[in-house]
């Protein structure tokens, strides 16, 4: 379970329904050219969120048919519809995927011992293990120390995704929990997460750069820390210049320059604009 996943990108058609053959080409991408050790399926960079739960059933399936045992899977299958992610849960477990991930629930303000009990009804409904996934600026929860321990008295909760600019709690945490996976959330971070100890890091822009991803990891453990910030800082570059693009738009352009059929962004995201397909093609010559 340790090492790097690619958060897979979905591709979808101009009317936005999920285009199979692009979504298979972009799991050959991530396994044959980035060389991930897995994927991430249905996270934020699947644009999980706005999906009906049919369309996901359909994308951890294709995923799981193209990938078969190469790479190890995944499944985010948290939704604050809580009987579809028991419903998603056991759907994954059946199809094979080494683990689930939940976002923590967001929009309504829930107290921890609803939070706790989303976790627990989800994982215990199946024989499968859980990653946390906790992505506090965009969901607004933040869980401290003493939680994470909390949730972490569930067994079957093995780890956590730290999708947070917070080093300190990072830090705390592998400390108190050296027994749990915990996986770099932040691409544009990965070097002094894994200075911190992380096992792995899930991210959007390893669809693309799982190469110099890798590098960072396997410098920073070497110790070789200044050949692995030059690293960090070509990657950083690459992801500003992605980010001020619109970043699933742009991940989304440089596999279509790589020959990988990446399709569009669904609704409510914008499809492309000229410039940003010029400016793509910019980044990625660039880049890649
Ligand atoms: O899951 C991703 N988060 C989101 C992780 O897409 C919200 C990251 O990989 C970021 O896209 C990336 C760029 O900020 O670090």
């Amino acid at each position: 379970m340790k090492g790097l996943f690619s958060a897979l990108l979905v591709s979808f058609d101009k009317e936005g329904n999920v285009n199979e053959k692009g979504l298979r080409e972009i799991v050959r991408y991530n396994i044959d050219v980035c060389k991930i050790d897995g994927l991430y399926v249905g996270g934020s960079t699947g644009e999980n969120f706005m999906l009906s739960i049919e369309e996901k059933k359909k994308i951890f399936e294709i995923v799981k048919d193209e990938a078969k045992d190469k790479v190890t899977l995944i499944a985010q299958v948290g939704s604050l519809n809580l009987k579809e992610a028991v419903e998603l849960a056991k759907y994954v477990t059946e199809l094979g995927y080494n683990a689930l991930s939940a976002v923590t629930p967001f929009y309504y303000k829930f107290d921890f011992e609803e939070i706790k009990n989303y976790y627990n009804t989800i994982v215990n409904s199946v024989n499968n293990k859980m990653i946390i996934y906790s992505i506090p600026f965009l969901t607004g929860v933040n869980l401290s120390l003493e939680q994470f321990r909390e949730l972490f008295e569930n067994e079957k909760i093995i780890g956590i995704k730290f999708t947070a600019g917070d080093f300190y709690l990072l830090e705390r945490v592998r400390k108190a929990f050296p027994d749990k996976l915990i996986y770099s959330g932040f691409d544009e971070m990965l070097l002094p997460a894994v200075a911190l100890g992380v096992d792995g890091a899930i991210g959007s822009t390893y669809n693309v750069n799982g190469i110099r991803a890798r590098q960072i990891f396997d410098l920073v453990r070497e110790g070789k820390l200044e050949k692995a910030n030059e690293v960090q800082n070509v990657t950083n570059d690459f992801i500003s210049d992605a980010i001020s693009n619109g970043i699933y738009n742009t991940l989304k352009l440089i596999l279509q320059e790589r020959g990988v059929d990446a399709g569009y962004c669904r609704e409510p995201f914008k499809s492309y604009t000229r410039e940003q397909i010029d400016r793509s093609k910019e980044i990625s010559n660039k880049y890649f």
